[in-house]
């Protein structure tokens, strides 16, 4: 199949270029903000191990002033707390996921949106405005990754098919975690190539649907965290269940190749 001319058609669908015009502008907010000196300036503890800057609000603003000016039936749920009812359609959006890097000042953070229609996540976008690259999936079109002035091109998990050849990540949510989540950790080490955790549970999800990544589990998530990323991992051909290998009736979440995903469950589950 021709990815160019298919993601073309992806994007005559107007609420697919809305969001992908809307990350993009979004992520490149947030990189202002990061620039200016302002920015480790303003945190505030939502709670323990819980950060919330000026940026995570500003963007949350005006993600929610778009979304309402250009779609106004539409419902909006943001982490901040920026919430409108609404009918078919709701955005699910994370402004900054990577809060507590972009407080300490670490470049590695991203914006997350969805579009759920009734319950079920149709459009996906996850901006890294760093790198400069944009994961977008469309439910049953197929996901895709943009970077500057290069072809779109089609996301497609990887192929690693044994722990012993796998780069994994987690993630710990804050005082959410608990030792269960540990306790797999230091098992996995022993055998994969790597256990990364870059502070953003959509960037992980991203690359686990890039191939980048093999596999990506972390507890206590929450819905504007994984929305967008879980339909990039399936779009791009992996798998998604909750760390038990079950249905997803929780925010605690494994995406994977597909490939590794019972060996990850046996990893994560082991007594
Ligand atoms: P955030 O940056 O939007 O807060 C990191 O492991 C992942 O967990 C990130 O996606 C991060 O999202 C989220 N996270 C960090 N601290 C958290 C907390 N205290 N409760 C829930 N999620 C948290
Ligand atoms: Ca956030």
């Amino acid at each position: 199949m021709d990815a160019d001319r298919t993601f073309e058609d992806f994007l005559s669908d107007p609420y697919a270029a809305f969001a992908v015009d809307l990350a993009r502008r979004a992520g490149e907010r947030l990189m202002a903000l990061f620039a200016g000196a302002a920015a480790d300036k303003e945190i505030r503890l939502k709670g323990p191990a819980n950060l919330v800057t000026r940026a995570d609000r500003e963007v949350e603003a005006f993600l929610l002033q778009a979304v309402t000016a250009r779609f106004p039936d539409h419902g909006y749920l943001g982490e901040e707390g920026a919430r409108r009812p609404g009918g078919e359609f709701r955005w699910v959006a994370d402004p900054l996921d990577g809060t507590t890097n972009f407080a300490h000042r670490v470049p590695v953070f991203t914006v997350s949106l969805a579009l759920q229609r009734r319950d079920e996540i149709v459009l996906g976008v996850v901006c890294d405005p760093v790198l400069r690259e944009l994961f977008v999936a469309g439910r049953g079109r197929g996901a895709w990754v943009l970077q500057d002035g290069a072809v779109p091109r089609r996301l497609e998990v990887s192929v690693t098919a044994r722990l012993e050849d796998a780069l994994l990540a987690t993630g710990f949510s804050g005082t959410k975690v608990r030792p269960e989540h540990l306790r797999p950790l230091g098992r996995f080490l022993q055998v994969v190539h790597g256990v990364r955790n870059t502070g953003s549970a959509a960037l992980h999800l991203a690359y686990v649907a890039a191939g980048r990544l093999d596999a990506f589990w972390e507890a206590g998530l929450n819905l504007w965290d994984v929305a967008a990323g879980l339909l990039l991992v399936e779009e791009a051909g992996g798998r998604v269940s909750d760390i038990h290998g079950g249905p997803l009736r929780s925010w605690d979440v494994l995406a994977s190749n597909g490939h590794l995903h019972e060996a990850v469950v046996a990893v994560l589950n082991a007594p």
